[in-house]
């Protein structure tokens, strides 16, 4: 069992019968749902809200049944990767392009579980680029106003020789920011900018993070 694989199946632990979970995207969610798939077979009563098609194809694959955000108030359990996991339990998420889905997703559920490989955890973030997803129109205006902020290399993300396209049609812009002292304030800033629609930190949303070693073992950090 890797390290993806162990966080994976040991947050799907969290799930029980009768709850609603929202599945993360990713590599590592993908033994989460995995998992969970085994659960439902074997009689594991829950419904679910994917993140991004691509998990929704899983769901489907391992007949996890599958409803629309409005039905619900909201979700018991969130699980979800991450791009980088700070010691605070802050994260950069996105790396996938489905930021958007997975933000609403963990800030509507009453526990947030992140599950990460050993390698994910730095003592601060910024060294993977962070994910920023800009509105279509006007996006070259959007990417100026970043410029002119931020004095940093910014990278539109994309898909051959297209802009990469999220699932809710906007764009992303990878940012490097190399070291992010203050994940909080830069959150606000970001989300505070005409055109940006939401971006890869997620600050104060994690409960529990859930570690995978390629031994198999897992750690819990709450
Ligand atoms: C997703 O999981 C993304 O937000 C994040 O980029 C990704 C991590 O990927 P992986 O688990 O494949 O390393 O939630």
């Amino acid at each position: 069992m890797n390290a993806k694989q162990a966080a994976g199946y040991r947050a799907a632990e969290w799930v029980k019968d009768g709850m609603t979970v929202g599945l993360g995207t990713g590599s590592t969610a993908y033994y989460a749902i995995e998992k969970i798939g085994e659960m439902v077979r074997d009689g594991l009563r829950i419904r679910a809200i994917a993140t991004s098609n691509a998990s929704e194809e899983l769901a489907v694959k391992y007949q996890i049944p599958l409803i629309q955000a409005g039905e619900v108030d909201k979700l018991d359990l969130a699980i979800d990767g991450a791009d980088e996991v700070d010691p605070q339990m802050a994260l950069i998420k996105g790396g996938g392009g489905a930021l958007l889905r997975e933000k609403l997703v963990a800030i509507n559920s009453d526990r947030f579980i992140v599950i990460a490989d050993q390698g994910k955890m730095v003592s601060s973030l910024g060294r993977f680029k962070l994910p920023i997803e800009l509105v279509p129109f006007c996006y070259e205006w959007t990417l100026r106003e970043l410029k002119s902020r931020y004095d940093i290399p910014f990278e539109l993300r994309m898909q051959g020789d297209q802009l990469y396209v999220t699932d809710n049609g906007n764009y992303i812009v990878d940012a490097a920011f190399g070291q992010i002292t203050d994940p909080a304030r830069l959150s606000e800033e970001l989300k505070a900018m005409t055109g940006v629609v939401e971006h890869g930190l997620f600050v104060g949303i994690a409960q529990t993070v859930v570690i995978g070693y390629e031994d198999g073992r897992t750690e819990i950090k709450e």
